[in-house]
């Protein structure tokens, strides 16, 4: 956690963009053990099926920025559907879980992206995760094989473990520092509405005050001492958008 500076429970909760995310994928995947992990730090134990949609959120720090990210996590069951379908509407990013002892949650993972880039921001940034990567002996789907689906379908990819914390942190960062550079390009505007970033007070005062924001700290976030970019993607994709 050294190279992470968030805290969901801080008091002055200023921050300088507020990001809307959904954690999709099949039942039983691990969503709601993986966002417990980010959350909490631990692993959840006894989880239940979610009903519906259940909300977190938790502000992160990359570089100088500060980000609060609003996360609903979904029912995977077929009958939760139309409910959880309703909390894609602008969403800027897109947690999809496949568990990778589980070749039927991967086999899929198509209706979920296709769900996903319909309903959601036109922006939405997606980030694969194949859960359980601690079940080494019980896989059932190849990094290699999912690393090329992700490419062919242009969405970054990692594999993590809720049980063991592997990888929990990098999928949230990594939608955050992509969306964040979308911004920075132009190609997202925070102040269109469904976008899924809106400004937080702590931005709004800089523009205020400058009249431009900057987010030269991002590229620079590796070489600062509390760099909080460190994202572990050793297992990336060559060739998709990000890192
Ligand atoms: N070994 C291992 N088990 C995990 C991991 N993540 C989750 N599990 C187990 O997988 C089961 C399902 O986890 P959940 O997080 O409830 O799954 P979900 O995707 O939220 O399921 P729905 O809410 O029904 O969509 C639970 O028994 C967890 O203990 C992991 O990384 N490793
Ligand atoms: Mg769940």
């Amino acid at each position: 956690m050294d190279d992470f500076d968030g805290d969901a429970t801080e008091l002055l909760e200023t921050y300088d963009f507020l990001m809307k995310y959904i954690i999709i994928g099949e039942a039983g995947t691990g969503k709601s053990c993986l966002l417990h992990h980010f959350i909490h730090n631990s692993f959840k134990d006894h989880s239940q099926h979610t009903i519906g949609v259940e909300f977190s959120s938790r502000t992160v720090k990359l570089g100088e920025k500060r980000i609060k990210l609003q996360l609903w996590d979904t029912a995977g069951q077929e009958r939760f559907r139309s409910v959880t379908r309703s909390y894609y509407r602008g969403a800027a990013g897109a947690i999809l879980v496949y568990d990778i002892t589980n070749r039927e949650s991967f086999i899929n993972l198509s209706r979920w992206l296709a769900d996903a880039r319909a309903l959601a921001s036109p922006n939405l940034v997606v980030v694969l995760v194949g859960n359980k990567s601690d079940r080494e002996e019980d896989r059932q789907v190849e990094w290699i094989e999912a690393s090329r689906w992700a490419a062919d379908n242009n969405v970054h990819f990692l594999e993590a473990s809720s049980l063991t914390g592997d990888n929990i942190e990098a999928p949230f960062l990594l939608a955050a520092r992509t969306i964040l550079l979308s911004i920075e390009s132009g190609a997202l505007d925070p102040e269109k509405a469904g976008s899924g970033v809106s400004y937080g007070d702590r931005a709004l005062r800089r523009v205020n005050s400058s009249s431009h924001l900057s987010f030269g700290s991002l590229s620079a976030s590796s070489r600062r001492k509390r760099a909080t970019v460190k994202l572990r993607v050793g297992k990336w994709v060559p060739g998709t958008r990000c890192c």
